[in-house]
């Protein structure tokens, strides 16, 4: 990050006083980025980070990877043989996207092997099987295959503090490989604790329909609950979606083999394949979309009142949150402090007083919320309040001429 691009994310933090940011007008349609040699990463921040604003990637940014040269036929269909030698005995989860549990589907786990089987037959049974629709859906193939050469992280999204943290911890990670036939879909969602994510189709196409934040609230039914189905016709029916006619229609994306979209935090989506298609995935949260987070764990939190319900149902309390952002904190003030050259996404100095700014004003938040002072701090390394300030003083240190 640069001087320059730092004061104004900066200013536009400082403009939001806390808050976070709404989207205002929604844009008509979804910017389209073609030159990679033209698009740095200010470029980036300016147009679609701060603004929190979708964009599609086009295919000469994945132009050299490892997954689109081994995993596609000649004829950019998946590579079946290949796969199957290469990974054919990893268990991996696959969901049945004819069966509803929720607003999601279930899942079972199969050898990678299996799984191809049943999608060759599918193909053959003309797109149908007495199976349904299976979908192969977040594999941590990074996770189980770390030296593989399956992609290049793309600058744009090399401030990941998700998998910085999981990295750091050696446990997991939010790095995913997706594969089905077409017809294969995901159900209205948004993303796992309002992270950004990005998606890059290694062969077949996707279409996405994107709603941008608080969109979603139209959408709801008479109970208040978020559809499975945008599609589905029962949308227009006023006694069961009361509001439906008030939300606006989505944004669309036809997303082609090698293209990259850019998901927005907080925006609801619905995906379908439209050929057999592999993506790469992955969800990250960054300075950019801290907040978001932070107001969407403490909006489960009334939600669902416990916090050790909570953990179940977003999968952290405010007590792991801490731990987050203090393993991210810990990495930026070295960075700071000069003991080290580089912050680990290679962003630099700017950026790591970029993201000592935007912890600090969460950490400030959630050190204030009653429930996280009822938590025992006493054994923590360091304090909350001590880290606080910490972060204070060199973010002071930082912007000092
Ligand atoms: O490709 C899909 O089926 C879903 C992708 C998705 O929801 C995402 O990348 O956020
Ligand atoms: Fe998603």
């Amino acid at each position: 990050m640069d001087r320059e691009t730092l004061a104004l994310a900066n200013r536009h933090f400082r403009g939001l006083g806390g808050g976070v940011p709404g989207i205002g007008q929604a844009p008509g349609r979804v910017a389209f980025v073609s030159e990679p040699g033209a698009f740095s990463y200010a470029d980036f921040v300016r147009g679609f980070l701060l603004p929190n604003l979708p964009c599609v990637f086009s295919s000469a940014f994945t132009q050299g990877w490892g997954s689109r040269r081994r995993w596609v036929t000649p004829a950019g269909r998946p590579d079946f043989d290949h796969l199957l030698r290469t990974y054919g005995d990893v268990v991996v989860p696959v969901a049945n996207c004819g069966v509803q549990e929720y607003n999601s589907n279930p899942k079972e786990h199969m050898p990678l092997r299996d799984y191809i089987t049943y999608w060759k037959e599918y193909i053959e049974g003309g797109y149908s099987s007495p199976r349904g629709c299976l979908y192969l859906k977040d594999w941590h193939l990074c996770r189980d295959f770390p030296v593989e050469d399956v992609f290049t992280l793309p600058v744009y999204f090399s401030s990941d503090w998700l998998n910085e943290f999981w990295d750091a911890l050696d446990v997991d990670d939010y790095r995913f490989v997706y594969a089905g036939p077409a017809g294969s879909w995901s159900p209205f969602h948004a993303d796992i604790f309002r992270s950004f994510s990005w998606s890059v189709n290694v062969c077949g196409r996707k279409k996405w329909l994107l709603f941008p934040p608080g969109q979603e609230e139209a959408l709801r039914d008479r109970h208040g609950n978020l559809p499975y189905d945008v599609t589905s016709p029962a949308l227009c029916d006023t006694h069961l979606y009361p509001r439906s006619q008030l939300a606006g229609p989505p944004l669309e994306i036809t997303q082609e083999a090698g293209e990259m979209v850019f998901v927005p935090s907080g925006w609801h989506h619905q995906v379908h394949n439209l050929d057999d298609t592999i993506s790469i995935n992955h969800n990250w949260v960054n300075g950019f979309n801290l907040a978001n987070m932070w107001r969407f764990l403490q909006q489960e939190l009334c939600a669902v009142q416990e916090e050790v319900i909570m953990r179940s149902c977003s999968g952290i309390n405010f007590e792991e949150f801490y731990h987050f952002l203090k393993v991210i904190a810990e990495k930026r003030l070295l960075v700071l402090r000069e003991a080290a050259a580089e912050d680990s996404a290679g962003l630099g100095f700017e950026q790591a007083a970029f993201d000592a700014g935007r912890i600090t004003e969460v950490l400030a938040s959630l050190v204030a919320h009653p429930n996280f002072q009822r938590v025992d701090t006493s054994a923590f390394s360091p304090r909350p309040k001590e880290l606080l300030q910490q972060l204070r003083e060199a973010v002071d240190a930082a912007v000092a001429p």
